[in-house]
């Protein structure tokens, strides 16, 4: 070690700073690696180098701009003053007097080193600006390395010996270097001894604050950042700055230890040991409202939250405190959430900027990060509606928690939309909680990337982290992070590296898991009185205006809390994230309970049957298999007839003619997995050019946007989602490329579709289309699982229900979504219609055909469409067993596509008196009350359930009880259909139709069950 310390004396004399906490690595550097050789081998600048050089310096001296500005103040430097002289009679003559009053031509080595020198000080700079974050001092404790790695880069200036990775000397410390262009240390000066140098690239790139952002492919960014934080002074801050600071920090602690002194043993997600978020946040919130921001809307997880919406939102401290009252009785319909998850929508005056804005927490589940997609959807949404195309006045910012950050996929899916045209939100701030743990697993067993930020350098998004202790770093980072935002538009982190100081919640003890890391906690200072010390020490504030502000607002939270207790009933409606003013009534009721019927006018049909044939742009060629399409289109038209393609065109085109704006997105659904669709043109012969006919349709309409998504489900339907929050006069569709698919965003379909309503009283009318059918497609593209959606249902399967007028609509108001699977293309466009005809919002799930998008037989007449007609619940029998009920000895109840299989085997098998074949159009919420009817009308036959799906999936499980609900258990309810399995079908196309022929035998079978028990 004495050699060490030798070094480190040395050092210290030098005035540069020695990183204690890297002992070890200290020791590789003795044997480091130079890359500027020397001795032996051949030096850098020797044999054809310095010809290149001399030839520069020719090229100079005939005119300095013809050379790069960095040679010309080199070679300014090295001349000294002394400059091209014309009348010299020789040109050879002239440059070797030049050379030779510069000491050059005689002793090259001196023009060498002065080259090689500069060129390494620039290697050097070079160096901190990528790797300086490794050795700066972020982790409050003094503990862990943020990186997780103790190991120094070697070409950083640690030690005084390591100026010999460059080729420099101790000598050359106060030699004085020209500062390349691709720095700003220098401020005003262009040159700056090595010394200087060395001291003010420590200063920026390795005390509290690391940086990086080289990775960056855009060198105007880059530069960008370079002075924001080289720029010498820049982080200094006005007296007044400090104070905010300190009371903000003042009301962070405060409320912290308030909720711990009253609630000592409740779980709360405590922000002990990050105080410095709130601040950060409203510096954050401050700088953007100064730039114009009017409106941001935040996602964040557990921790801090409570604290977030105390005082960065502004939620009244009586709601929040009451919260903590067991006794407290729910007062809206809907199963509620737990206090840390609510959301909150705020409008207030910015007290920094004098501006209105608007702040809106999204509620959230436990699943972490799971929000993320969401805030990104609904801050689109309302880019969208205000024309805010370039996210000038709407911005999100996320929060993250270091172990999720890193952990959940959710993320990389989210930062992988941030730069898509229909998905970009033209740049979040990100801010990650970094107490370097999660929940008791520490960062070395919950990532394999040196940082926890790492994924958003997929984004070429800058990171700053920052050491959460030094609030006056943290301030100044937030606020180049808000700049960054509104100059370029893009996603930024910061990363504030701090730590945790109880357990995970409040009951937890950390020291089962973490020993050290909490007796050091446990000795740490916390940050407000680090800071109130400093600015007490040098006159910032004095102690009784400290102990004042403290004082303040300790009474403000007593205040709230007497009030509290008079609050015995909790509004969750007071907690929403996304009001829909106008929507509902005055107390949040639908306005009705009706819904007019959903056809529209014959003209219209045909209007729109007319534009979706058509390339409503000149000169545009189309492909001519398209032209097919589109002629067949008009025929169709012309017949008074529509497919699926087209039913979905015109109700699409019908609410854009309503003003209603209609988003369709998801992998591939401009053209349609199943090329059926076909909403953009592309023109054959002009590259990207395209046209939406859709957006054609009329002068004055909605905007119609279809798009492309990321090979996403997760990100993608959180997104939209989102986008359907922010509204209730859009319909916003989610297309699965299979419904399989779907799985991969399942926590969004559990814990923000199925469930959202119940939990955070809030509406949403997104659409999920999921490609389903048994067509021999393999295990993997055949189902889209509505099982798993009937399931979830929350309709009660044993209570029957009272019929009333409004039956339909109020079954649908009380459900949490609806599940269809339309047989025809024209129930498919009423049901599209009625989501938003209807006078409030559900998730609608349709599984949604792929063999029946070309089947003849699946095809409607414009008379199923035209005004006064509706969706059907439920498609009778209408045929020839209709006409004689009495004789009918088999109803087989169905759903979807097997429904034309039935038939055409009843055909084929002459059964047409003898069974009668009810489709179920809606599933869920039951259609007792049509089902009753029909169940009543062929007393003397059996009654089947068909389904085409395994036994243990598609229906089954979900329409037989309530099947027997009706009929009060008297008569019993056939399965027929494949029988159970574990994979959703087979991937052999012969045992899928073997299957097939099966259970269609059987179907018909008249005799299948007799003296059959049930
Ligand atoms: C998707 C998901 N998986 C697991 C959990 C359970 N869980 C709750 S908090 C937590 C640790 C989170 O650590 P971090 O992200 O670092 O946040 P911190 O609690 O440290 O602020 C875990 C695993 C969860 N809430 N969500
Ligand atoms: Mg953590």
């Amino acid at each position: 070690m004495s050699h060490l310390k030798l070094f480190a004396a040395t050092l210290k004399w030098h005035g540069i700073k020695l990183l204690e906490k890297h002992d070890i690595a200290r020791k590789v550097f003795f044997h480091g690696q130079r890359y500027v050789s020397s001795g032996i081998s051949e030096p850098f600048l020797s044999g054809s180098n310095f010809s290149y050089v001399e030839e520069m310096y020719y090229a100079w001296l005939e005119n300095p701009k013809s050379v790069h500005k960095s040679w010309d103040l080199f070679f300014r430097n090295a001349n000294a003053g002394q400059v091209y002289d014309p009348h010299l009679p020789d040109q050879l003559e002239r440059k070797a007097s030049f050379l030779q009053s510069h000491g050059l031509a005689q002793t090259p080595g001196k023009a060498e080193k002065l080259v090689e020198d500069h060129l390494a000080v620039q290697s050097l700079i070079r160096a901190y600006q990528i790797r300086g974050h490794h050795v700066a001092q972020l982790d409050p404790l003094g503990i862990l390395d943020a990186d997780l790695d103790s190991f120094v880069p070697s070409d950083l200036i640690t030690t005084i010996d390591k100026l010999g990775f460059y080729g420099l000397h101790e000598s050359d410390l106060d030699k004085v270097f020209q500062l390349p262009t691709t720095t700003f240390i220098g401020g005003s000066e262009t040159s700056l001894s090595l010394r200087e140098i060395i001291k003010r690239l420590e200063n920026t790139y390795c005390q509290h604050i690391g940086l990086e952002f080289m990775f960056i492919n855009d060198v105007e960014q880059c530069q960008w950042i370079r002075q924001k934080f080289e720029t010498p002074g820049v982080m200094k801050f006005t007296n007044e700055e400090k104070r905010t600071l300190l009371a903000r920090l003042v009301r962070s602690m405060r409320f912290e230890d308030f909720l711990a002194r009253k609630w000592s043993s409740e779980k709360r997600f405590g922000l002990e040991g990050c105080e410095v978020m709130i601040p950060a946040l409203k510096t954050i919130i401050d700088k953007s409202s100064e730039m114009g921001i009017e409106y941001v809307i935040m996602g964040m997880p557990h921790r801090g939250r409570l604290n977030v919406l105390a005082n960065v939102i502004r939620k009244e401290l009586e709601q929040i405190f009451c919260q903590f009252d067991p006794k407290l009785e729910a007062a809206d319909e809907g199963s509620g959430d737990v206090k840390y998850h609510l959301g909150m929508y705020h409008e207030r005056i910015n007290r920094a900027t004098n501006k209105k804005i608007t702040l809106s927490l999204m509620a959230n589940p436990s699943h972490l990060e799971a929000v993320d997609p969401v805030v990104q959807g609904k801050t689109k949404a309302e880019q969208f509606y205000r024309g805010d195309m370039a996210g000038k006045k709407v911005m999100s910012i996320l929060l993250h928690g270091d172990a999720a950050f890193a952990g959940q996929g959710v993320v990389y899916e989210t930062f992988h939309l941030s730069d898509l045209p229909s998905y970009t939100t033209n740049g979040t701030i990100h801010v990650v909680v970094n107490n370097q743990i999660g929940f008791t697993t520490d960062p070395r067993m919950a990532r394999s990337s040196p940082y926890p930020t790492d994924v958003a350098r997929v984004v070429n998004a800058p990171i700053f982290h920052v050491n959460a202790d030094d609030p006056e770093a943290v301030m100044y980072v937030c606020s180049v992070a808000a700049e960054w935002r509104n100059t370029f538009n893009k996603d930024v982190v910061v990363d504030l590296v701090c730590y945790r100081r109880r357990g995970h919640n409040e009951m937890d003890e950390p020291m089962f898991t973490q020993p050290l890391m909490y007796k050091q906690i446990h000795k740490q200072v916390p940050v407000l009185k680090k800071y109130a010390d400093k600015l007490i020490a040098d006159g910032t504030v004095t102690l009784q205006e400290f102990e004042e502000e403290i004082a303040k607002y300790d009474r403000i939270c007593e205040e709230a809390y007497t009030r509290s207790k008079d609050n015995k009933i909790l509004h969750i409606k007071h907690w929403l994230d996304s009001p829909w003013p106008g929507f509902f009534n005055v107390d949040g009721e639908p306005k009705s309970m009706s819904c007019p019927p959903t056809g529209i006018s014959e003209d219209l049909l045909t209007h729109i049957g007319n534009v979706a044939s058509s390339v409503p742009v000149k000169d545009f060629k189309i492909h001519a298999g398209l032209s097919r399409i589109l002629r067949a289109r008009l025929e169709m038209t012309k017949n008074r007839v529509v497919d699926w393609a087209l039913a979905e065109y015109m109700a699409f085109g019908s609410f854009l003619k309503e003003g209603i704006h209609v988003r369709l997105s998801g992998q591939d659904v401009e053209r349609g997995t199943f090329s059926h669709r076909h909403h953009v043109l592309h023109d054959q012969e002009v590259d990207k050019r395209t046209c939406v006919p859709m957006n054609h349709l009329w002068e004055q309409q909605a905007p119609y946007t279809v798009c492309n998504s990321s090979l996403s489900e997760y990100g993608v339907l959180g997104f939209e989602l989102g986008f359907a929050m922010a509204s209730p006069n859009a319909l916003v569709c989610w297309e699965a490329q299979f419904g399989d698919f779907h799985n991969t965003a399942q926590c969004i379909i559990d814990q923000f579709i199925s469930s959202g309503q119940a939990k955070w009283v809030r509406h949403n009318g997104i659409v999920l289309l999921l490609p389903h059918g048994m067509e021999g497609m393999g295990p993997e593209h055949s189902s889209a699982r509505p099982e798993r959606f009937l399931q979830m249902s929350n309709d009660d399967s044993d209570a029957y229900p009272e019929f009333t007028e409004q039956f339909e609509v109020s079954q649908l108001y009380e459900c949490n979504w609806i599940v269809v699977n339309c047989s025809t293309p024209a129930n498919y466009f009423h049901v599209l219609r009625r989501q938003i005809l209807l006078p409030f919002r559900k998730p609608l799930i349709i599984l949604t055909p792929k063999s029946l998008l070309r089947h003849p037989e699946a095809k409607s007449s414009f008379d199923e469409m035209v005004s006064g007609t509706t969706f059907q619940r439920v498609i009778p029998e209408n045929g020839l067993a209709a006409h004689t009920p009495h004789e009918v000895r088999r109803v087989i109840f169905c759903t979807g596509k097997v429904y034309y299989d039935l038939v055409k085997e009843r055909k084929s098998q002459d059964l047409e008196k003898q069974v009668a074949i009810t489709r179920l159009e809606q599933i869920s919420p039951f259609p007792f009350d049509l089902l009753k009817e029909e169940l009543e009308k062929y007393p003397g036959a059996d009654l089947v359930w068909c389904q085409e799906e395994h036994k243990n999936s598609g229906y089954y499980d979900y329409v037989k009880p309530r099947f027997r609900t009706i009929v009060n258990h008297t008569r019993p309810i056939w399965y027929v259909g494949r029988e159970p399995a574990a994979a959703a079908a087979t991937g052999n196309k012969n045992t899928h139709l073997v299957s097939l022929r099966r259970f269609l035998d059987t179907a018909f079978n008249l005799e299948a069950f007799e003296g059959k028990t049930f």
